[in-house]
């Protein structure tokens, strides 16, 4: 019996029944007995195979070639779901729909119970997932290295409009993509002391150690053609038994003081409104440094058999300071293990490490208190005293150097409470520092890196971040990727800057009305799943005008959200005038102890029940918070988007990737001078995007002259009344002064220029309404969005840090 399904697909059948197979011998059901999740894992199982010959072929490969290797040591892997991701990769989504259809399975329902491994909190995370799939579609050797832990970023529910967090048990089903490998796990100690030997070798003794075993997922490039490794450590708890393992012996206190090995992979850190210099934190960071560099020097010494040779065969990226403490650990193996002297495997260090900054928030820059450092890792600190004394050699010997830039350059910060900085040690010992949009770079030359810059003046350089248009154009959105091939051809699917091709395509009529109707039908789908989680009803013709992201201040919800306070109160006095019908759609967890993040959730909810409900507004104005933002939320959300809010305080949102996403899926942005919305604004035109707001240096000179927030509200009408009203207790008559002490800071402090960004926002807002109005022109520039942001492919900056950072290309 050949089925009907498989008619299309020639290997179908064949694939039909070894997913069958695989159903009932790996998963021991039968086909009648099988739930979804059954079915998820036999199809994950059964196309693994391919995936994994194709992995197998790929390291021999860079083996044979002796090629030079990535390590990308992250803390965060925002990967999401993974089946899609593979299928779309391999280009087997139709002949695995195909056979599923067989058994009466639908592929798309299989795809939506996957779990969200959401291994990471936001941007950072999601950049080096991007990263680890376009390293593996230009077919570059590469690792990723981070923790597998048990509990990613939590599950947010909205109870009462308040947040409330769950722990996300991701692992619960298992997890058919990861492979553990017992026989790579290395010891990782913590605490004790240095001991220094007749010889003059030194050896730290720790109190305490785990082990570190990789588990390891595939991770496919496009076209299938590539297959890297993501490797994450999980631990145990030391084993006595192989104590002879480690240090050859020397390791008496192993079982002394030993903390719970799982505690260290629990849980994810959430990125707060300040690194709070846990201690568990510090331990996770040494942690899978420590694994991760202890694996790469033994992968280095085993294929090419001369630890001098580790900067020619391998460049590691430390994606923020969160891994800076692998440069102390690599000088320690290298120097206590290997015998370098020192200045030897210093510069071993700094031609093999790279390092990129994600923030200049001088309160989100890591520093350890130098006793908690000292205590947990007393070999590394004496190391960084060592780095430390080497650096300031070198600065003092620059001329006209004064004291205040030596203290900014040291390694410890002497003011207060000594500490040790990360942010310092991770730029000393790379050979290439670089921020992740043109403006945050420019200004990590002149804030945060100041010194450091004129004592290293080629050191810091901009790498633009990149999102990958598998996961963010091809899979998120097979209506538009389907339209622009009928279009333009496919090679847009190999390059994306080739999406250039389809701008003529924004003058033509026909094609711009077939565009309009792939994004109605994304907001079709967006509104059905609004109706089935929320139970809102939305239209889908009306404007979506879309924020997602991490609550965070900077980030500037708040200003969203006051603006549609204004805009219901305007529509309220004059529901004559000509509106645009807005749906606005929020959505973003917040950091569990970031107070004021979580009350701005409470507020868009506040504000949406009340808006909704008011027969007065008609269908003109719907506001949603979505709940649990994740990377397969972002997915359903992006393509159906038609304005982007883009909307942080300037120089404060390094790059953003949000923006990009919106972009390349036909959204228009509405946003600041910030980040990489200034190189989008470059590229798409001024007239295709809305720009507002001050700029970054207009930001700092404002502060710097003492602005004072009170007169801005008090001049702008529409903003003193849309504050009071939220002061008074107009939305949230349960508790009316719920969001008094919100409102006051802005009043007070208003760091963020709320207030001052704010009648530039509305000018901007009602801009956005002209331009929709016009609808073959708000059309046109959509499609010219689309064709003129293909370089913001994650490809494209690969291939720079690549060519410029780790000289394998
Ligand atoms: C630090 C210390 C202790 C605990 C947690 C942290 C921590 C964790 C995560 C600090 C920061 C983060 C995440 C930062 C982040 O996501 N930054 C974003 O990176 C994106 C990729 O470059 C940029 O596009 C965003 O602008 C930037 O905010």
């Amino acid at each position: 019996m050949v089925p009907d399904t498989c008619s299309a697909a020639p290997d179908c059948t064949a694939l039909a029944d070894a997913i069958l197979d695989t159903l009932v011998h790996r998963i021991g059901k039968d086909a009648q007995a099988a739930l979804p999740h059954d079915w998820l894992a036999a199809t994950i199982f059964t196309v693994r195979n391919d995936i994994i010959e194709r992995w197998m072929v790929s390291s021999k490969a860079a083996h044979a070639a002796g090629a030079k290797k990535v390590y990308y040591l992250s803390l965060e892997f925002l990967i999401g779901r993974l089946l899609r991701d593979a299928l779309g990769n391999l280009q087997r989504s139709d002949e695995v729909k195909a056979a599923l259809a067989v058994h009466g399975v639908d592929l798309a329902e299989l795809e939506e119970i996957e779990p969200d491994a959401a291994l990471g909190n936001g941007g950072l995370g999601r950049l080096a997932a991007c990263f680890m799939e376009s390293l593996a579609s230009l077919q570059l050797p590469a690792y990723g290295y981070g923790i597998r832990y048990m509990n990613g970023m939590f599950r947010q529910r909205i109870e009462n409009g308040w947040q409330v967090e769950l722990p996300e048990n991701w692992l619960v089903h298992g997890n058919p993509w990861e492979f553990e490998r017992r026989e790579s796990a290395y010891f990782v100690g913590f605490g004790g002391e240095v001991v220094g030997h007749d010889d003059g070798t030194i050896h730290w003794k720790p109190a305490e150690a785990v082990e570190a075993i990789a588990v390891d997922t595939p991770v496919v490039g496009w076209r299938g053609k590539r297959v890297n490794t993501l490797r994450l450590w999980t631990a145990r708890a030391f084993d006595p038994i192989r104590l002879d393992r480690f240090n050859a012996g020397d390791f008496s206190g192993a079982l002394a003081g030993q903390i719970g090995a799982e505690t260290l992979v629990r849980v994810l850190y959430p990125n707060d409104s300040t690194a709070a210099g846990q201690e568990l934190r510090l331990r996770q960071e040494y942690f899978f440094s420590s694994a991760s560099i202890q694996d790469i020097v033994r992968r280095h010494v085993q294929y090419f058999g001369d630890i001098k040779t580790l900067a020619d065969k391998a460049a590691i990226q430390l994606n923020d300071t969160h891994p800076a403490v692998s440069v102390a650990e690599l000088m320690r193996v290298l120097v206590d293990y290997h015998d370098l002297n020192f200045d030897e495997a210093w510069d071993i260090a700094k031609r093999t490490f790279g390092y990129t900054n994600h923030t200049l928030l001088p309160e989100a820059l890591e520093s350890w208190p130098l006793p908690l450092f000292e205590w947990l890792l007393p070999r590394h600190m004496q190391i960084v005293y060592a780095i430390n004394a080497k650096l300031l050699r070198e600065a003092r010997a620059v001329e006209g150097i004064d004291d205040r830039a030596i203290a900014a350059i040291s390694l410890i910060d002497e003011g207060g409470e000594r500490r040790v900085r990360m942010a310092n040690l991770a730029f000393v010992g790379s050979h290439s520092v670089n921020g992740v949009a043109a403006l945050h770079t420019d200004l990590m030359k002149r804030t945060v890196f100041a010194d450091l810059h004129t004592l290293y003046p080629t050191r810091i350089n901009n790498k633009t971040n990149g999102i990958t248009p598998r996961r963010w154009l091809q899979e998120c959105n097979p209506g538009l990727t389907a339209l622009i091939r009928e279009a333009i051809g496919d090679a847009f699917l190999d390059d994306a800057e080739k999406l250039a091709d389809l701008a003529p395509f924004a003058e033509d009529s026909w094609f711009r009305e077939k565009f309009a109707a792939v994004k109605r039908a994304n907001k079709a789908a967006l509104a059905d799943y609004i109706k089935t989680t929320l139970g809102l009803r939305i239209d889908p013709t009306a404007m979506f005008d879309v924020q997602i992201k991490r609550i965070h201040e900077y980030k500037r919800q708040l200003l969203g959200i006051i603006e549609t306070v204004a805009l219901y109160d305007q529509i309220r006095g004059h529901p004559e005038r000509d509106w645009t019908p807005r749906v606005k759609l929020f959505a973003g967890k917040a950091a569990s102890s970031y107070a004021n993040a979580k009350l701005i959730i409470k507020l868009a909810n506040d504000v949406a029940r009340r808006i909704n409900s008011d027969p007065s507004v008609g269908g003109l104005l719907k506001i949603a918070f979505l709940p649990n933002y994740n990377v397969s939320l972002a997915e359903k959300i992006v393509p159906a988007a038609d304005l982007s809010e883009q909307i942080s305080t300037a120089g404060m949102e390094a790059s953003g990737t949000g923006n990009m996403k919106f972009a390349l899926n036909g959204a228009l942005t509405i946003g600041t001078l910030d980040g990489a919305n200034i190189e989008i604004m470059e590229r798409v035109g001024p007239e295709n995007i809305v720009i507002f707001g001050m700029t970054a240096d207009e930001v700092a000179a404002k502060r710097a002259a003492g602005y004072d927030p009170r007169a801005t509200i008090e001049a702008s009408g529409a903003l003193n009344q849309a504050l009071s009203a939220i002061a008074s207790g107009v939305f949230s008559p349960d508790d009316p002064t719920r969001y008094k002490d919100l409102m006051n800071g802005l009043y007070d402090h208003d760091w963020f220029m709320v207030a001052a960004d704010f009648d530039a926002y509305v000018a901007a807002q009602r801009e956005v309404d002209t331009r929709w109005a016009d609808t073959p022109g708000w059309e046109a520039a959509a499609v010219r969005n689309v064709a003129r942001v293909g370089w913001f492919s994650s490809d494209r900056t690969i291939r720079e840090y690549a060519t410029d950072i780790w000289g394998v290309l």
